[in-house]
């Protein structure tokens, strides 16, 4: 069923510090290309957001700072809505949890789960910081983690092994506020009886029903989504702690005895601030909220990172069934982490590339770094981010592509019809006179840009943003090839009306790019508009416009259309740039003592199967091993691989003494082009393992297997 709205949500970002690029690739750029997409489509998407600001960690930096938690969440609520402003974000509000009306829907949702039983209500012992004189839960309490020994482990989870603690398994725990050793008092809190969900949550998750109805597409969820949730629930959902002794925060409500100094756990009150933040919309725009968290047709879909999945596909879900009459999410492709130059992003120890210092140092280059994350985005796995790659994505594919495709199309345009669109005779475009009657090859063109174009719109219905990328630059390459194979530059004298049906349909293209790359590069959007001399968008219907002139065969843009004059796309980003980056993160690894040990090789750009298959492997013995003269790393070896021998020279004189190697089974490079190494050709190349201190070590295979056998 296609649905009739839509209404999307990213995780409301904690409000206690500034937005990096992993909270970009995280649960920002999807939801915003995905939004921007069902909006060109024609769709009704609300599309809510804000900051999150009753979390543990914003009352610790208040404590450190000696300010107050409000003051901590003004400043950073009001950084972090400049810093998504800044890099395009198309939130349809952008709220905050702190605002009055959050605290009375989240007050409103305990009322009633309170009343209909949802709680257990649990008296326990906690530990009690004597010196700042509260309760410690959370982020409150850190200690050595029982299961991996992470010495900073907080009292709900283990950053290092991604275990859910409690306080009390923590082993030597302290307070994070006060640094002191903790003692155990009694309290009362209220649990959130999740066990009771725990059968309809498994079938909702793995089958997409409810009580034996689909409410969702299942196979169209992220399987390392289905994988954790799945794994919470094979442990057994257990009543959950939904309240906390705390002085910032949700109150409990008045009324109900033992409410007092209690405040909702942040988990419980920060989902319902999607609820509160639509309500904020409706307000402000004089529309109704309910119908996008009430109505079965609507499609509610939550982007968040990994470790957001449980309390998005688990937690939240069983609020608002015990709340009664709210819809669940159709899906929540949550994305995984990216690292930064091969080591984990830290906010703590500002290993990080800052979104607001990003929009100071490069603010002509933010659809660059949108680009770029789409491009590395962590959809299924994590992925690296390295200063190298964003210059490369933008030289090689933007520059070089795109910007080159649009720069050559505008350019012979103003270069030979002053910059008029040329109309042209569709008999020309025809293959030859017989074809009358059939479509022109102009018409082909157009037609294989509408499946490229419906192959786009498939991968992001499907969350694909990778995929949805690469198809756009496919489009770009098809644009440039275009050129290339035809060479209007040689045939426009003797051939200007062929040239004219070549350049009519280059320019048809590069106007599709103009609508299809916005959700995605929305500031080349605007670029590209402007340069064809065509209005900019209202973010509404125009890729439905698009795809039926495509399938009318109508022009995209119309001939004597005038296009001023033609400039730059994109410039290219110097080393200097890169490296002046790459300068900043060395300083903050100094000061926060980020060794290069830590810095493990970044993962190189991802590579399709046909790449791999390329590769030919294959078991060798090593017969003979000597040093090539007058080299200190260089051994030669003789190879034997069963059914032939080979002569290869390897790097390891360092790591391996030559005799003792004579007999070892290694993996062979066999089909690598044989190259010259100090007047020695090596056939071939040696698998090896280099670890932190730069030692190397051979890969072998299974003991004593034949020589020459295939690894695959
Ligand atoms: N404030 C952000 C995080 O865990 C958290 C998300 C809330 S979404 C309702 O990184
Ligand atoms: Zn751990």
């Amino acid at each position: 069923m296609v649905p009739k709205r839509y209404l999307v949500t990213s995780a409301l970002p904690y409000a206690n510090g500034p937005l990096h690029v992993g909270h970009l690739a995280g649960a920002y750029l999807s939801a915003d290309a995905y939004v921007r997409f069902l909006r060109l489509s024609g769709k009704d998407v609300v599309y809510v957001c804000g900051s999150d600001e009753h979390g543990a960690a914003v009352t610790i930096r208040a404590y450190k700072e000696g300010r107050t938690p409000q003051d901590i969440v003004d400043e950073y609520h009001e950084r972090i809505r400049k810093a998504f402003e800044g890099v395009g974000m198309s939130f349809d509000i952008y709220h905050r949890t702190s605002a009055p009306l959050h605290h009375e829907t989240s007050q409103e949702f305990f009322r009633d789960l309170y009343a209909n039983g949802a709680f257990l209500e649990q008296e326990s012992e906690q530990y009690f910081d004597t010196e700042s004189n509260q309760f410690l839960a959370d982020r409150y309490i850190t200690g050595t983690c029982p299961k991996c020994g992470h010495l900073d482990a907080y009292g709900d989870q283990c950053e290092n092994c991604g275990s859910t603690l409690s306080p009390t398994e923590l082993i030597d725990p302290r307070s994070t506020i006060s640094g002191s050793i903790p003692v155990m008092r009694k309290t009362k809190h209220w649990y959130l009886k999740l066990n009771e969900h725990e059968e309809w949550l498994r079938r909702w998750i793995t089958e997409g029903k409810i009580d034996g109805e689909e409410v969702h597409q299942a196979s169209a969820w992220k399987k390392h989504v289905v994988g954790q949730c799945k794994s919470w629930l094979d442990g057994g959902l257990v009543p959950r702690s939904i309240t906390r002794d705390l002085s910032w925060g949700v109150d409990v409500p008045q009324e109900i005895p033992g409410s007092s100094g209690k405040k909702l756990y942040v988990w419980m009150d920060a989902p319902i601030g999607y609820i509160s933040a639509t309500k904020q919309w409706a307000k402000d725009n004089g529309q109704e909220w309910e119908p996008y968290w009430k109505d079965e047709e609507t499609a509610l879909v939550h982007f968040v990172g990994k470790d957001n999945i449980v309390f998005h596909c688990l937690i939240f879900p069983a609020i608002l069934s015990a709340k009664g009459d709210y819809i669940l999410p159709k899906n929540v492709p949550a994305n995984q982490f990216v690292n930064l130059e091969g080591a984990k992003i830290s906010t703590s120890r500002n290993w990080a590339v800052w979104i607001d210092e990003f929009l100071v140092d490069l603010p002509d280059y933010v659809d660059s770094l949108r680009y770029y994350l789409y491009k590395i985005m962590p959809e299924q796995r994590d992925s690296e981010f390295t200063w190298k790659g964003f210059q490369d994505a933008h030289n090689n594919e933007l520059v070089n592509n795109l910007g080159n495709f649009v720069n050559r199309v505008l350019v012979l345009t103003n270069k030979y019809y002053e910059g008029i669109v040329p109309d042209f005779d569709e008999s020309i475009a025809l293959n030859s006179p017989a074809d009358a009657g059939m479509p022109s090859w102009h018409d082909a063109e157009m037609l294989d840009l509408f499946d490229q174009l419906h192959e786009m719109r498939e991968h992001i219905k499907s969350f694909d943003f990778r995929g949805a990328l690469r198809t756009l630059l496919e489009i770009s390459s098809k644009g440039n090839q275009l050129l290339a194979v035809n060479e209007p530059w040689k045939h426009v004298k003797e051939d200007p009306d062929g040239v004219k049906v070549i350049m009519n349909l280059a320019l048809q293209y590069v106007t599709a790019l103009s609508v299809a790359c916005r959700p995605f590069l929305p500031f080349t959007s605007d670029k590209l508009r402007a340069m064809l001399g065509l209005p900019s968008f209202t973010d509404k219907d125009e890729f439905v416009n698009l795809m039926n002139e495509l399938s009318e065969g109508a022009n995209l843009i119309p001939a004597g259309n005038q296009l001023p004059s033609a400039r730059h796309l994109f410039t290219r980003i110097e080393d200097e740039v890169v490296n002046k980056q790459l300068e900043k993160l060395k300083q903050s690894a100094t000061a926060n003592n980020i060794d290069e040990a830590e810095l493990n090789q970044p993962l190189k750009d991802e590579i399709v199967f046909q790449d791999f298959e390329k590769l030919d492997l294959r078991t060798a013995k090593i017969l003979e091993a000597t040093a090539v003269p007058k080299t200190k790393k260089l051994l030669q070896l003789k190879l034997d691989l069963g059914f032939e021998q080979r002569t290869v020279v390897s790097g390891i004189a360092e790591s391996y003494d030559p005799q003792s190697i004579v007999g070892k089974e290694v993996v062979l490079v066999a089909n690598l082009a044989p190259r010259k190494i100090r007047g020695i050709e090596s056939q071939g190349m040696v698998l090896l393992a280099e670890n932190d201190e730069g030692n190397l070590g051979f890969v072998s295979p299974p003991q004593g297997w034949d020589s020459g056998d295939v690894v695959k």
